[in-house]
């Protein structure tokens, strides 16, 4: 482990080194609580700190307190070393945000013990990071495909429209469906299906940047989130995406085989005041015409599917009007 250790004693500061590199950690020794202070702040900090409670520049006490107001997920674990025995010093130290206090002179093996019990707690704190990671990402992915589930990719969208609102960057949405699916399952199995799904996943993943937006929408449908995109960008986006999934054919147990997919794209430009349902509704409806256009297309959004809106709630008019500006 890596430790910190801050006493202006050089005497005891040299002993206690020895003492913990003997033990098998490594250390950083200094003799000033402003230069501790520095190096604690900075990222890839020591996990613990041995520190000194008077010490020049800044004390122990004021440190823990200083630590403890930093955002860190993983709080450093920190033991006080003073020659104060009263207890209500050793209320004060913990007070500040000293996890424990050890009273010099002491003993090397209580303090072996101790930074032990720290060790244990720190591992605690990382394993329930873990933990607590790994649910975060159950909650917004997709187990199959590792894409955005549904919830997290619209949250996305979301923001995205909000960031328009105040900066004027236009959102592009393209909704993508694996064509034929049902058959592929029918004819290959279902773990083909889950194959092809992953493959379909894995290739358009490819071909967004780290800060847009991909998740898996339903079934076999994805919602990509471009930002930055009028409909002339978007409508290029999706014919790369939809190169990306056709141009080679996919690996399934037992062979190859040709998958294709549809993909309906929209810009907010398209829209007088766009909203995630409105913008979510006429990349649909143009995913709707590039189905039934014969699959293995693009269609971008034109006046006929923002119009439907008002006609129904389902947009399923295969009209192709005359392109947006
Ligand atoms: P189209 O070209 O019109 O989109 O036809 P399609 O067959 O792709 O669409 P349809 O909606 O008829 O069928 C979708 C199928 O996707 C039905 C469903 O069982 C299957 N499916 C949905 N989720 C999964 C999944 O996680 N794994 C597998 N293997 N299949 C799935
Ligand atoms: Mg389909
Ligand atoms: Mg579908």
């Amino acid at each position: 482990m890596r430790i910190l250790i801050a006493d202006d004693d050089g005497v005891s500061r040299r002993v206690l080194e020895a003492m913990l590199r003997k033990w098998g950690h490594e250390v950083v020794a200094l003799s000033d609580g402003q230069q501790a202070w520095q190096i604690l702040k900075e990222p890839g900090a020591p996990d613990m700190m041995i520190l000194d409670w008077m010490m020049p520049g800044m004390d122990g006490v004021e440190i823990c307190r200083k630590v403890r107001e930093l955002a860190n997920e993983i709080r450093p674990y920190i033991i006080l070393l003073t020659a104060r025995q009263h207890s209500k010093d050793l209320v004060k130290g913990i007070m500040a945000g000293a996890d424990d206090y050890v009273i010099k002179p002491f003993e090397a093996e209580e303090l072996k013990v101790r930074i032990h019990a720290g060790e244990r707690i720190l591992n605690l704190q990382i394993e329930s990071l873990a933990v607590k990671e790994a649910l975060r990402r159950q909650a917004t992915h997709d187990s199959l495909t590792g894409l955005l589930n549904r919830q997290a990719i619209l949250e996305m969208l979301q923001r995205e429209l909000s960031r328009l609102g105040r900066t004027d960057t236009p959102v592009g949405v393209i909704l993508a469906d694996i064509d034929h699916f049902k058959c592929i399952n029918d004819t290959y199995g279902h773990q083909a299906g889950d194959a092809v799904l992953a493959d379909v996943a894995s290739r358009m993943s490819g071909e967004i940047r780290p800060y847009e937006g991909l998740g898996r929408y339903g079934g076999e449908e994805f919602l990509l989130v471009l930002s930055n995109c009028d409909a002339r960008v978007v409508q290029t986006a999706a014919e790369r995406i939809r190169l990306a999934v056709c141009t080679h054919e996919m690996g399934i147990p037992g062979g190859t085989i040709p998958v294709t997919i549809s993909l309906g794209a929209a810009s907010s430009t398209q829209l007088q005041q766009p909203t995630l349902e409105h913008l979510i509704q006429v990349a649909d409806a143009a995913l709707y015409r590039a189905k039934d256009a014969g699959r293995n297309c693009v269609k971008l959004a034109v006046e006929a599917d923002v119009d439907n809106r008002q006609s129904c709630a389902c947009p399923v008019s295969p009209a192709v009007g005359k392109p947006l500006s």
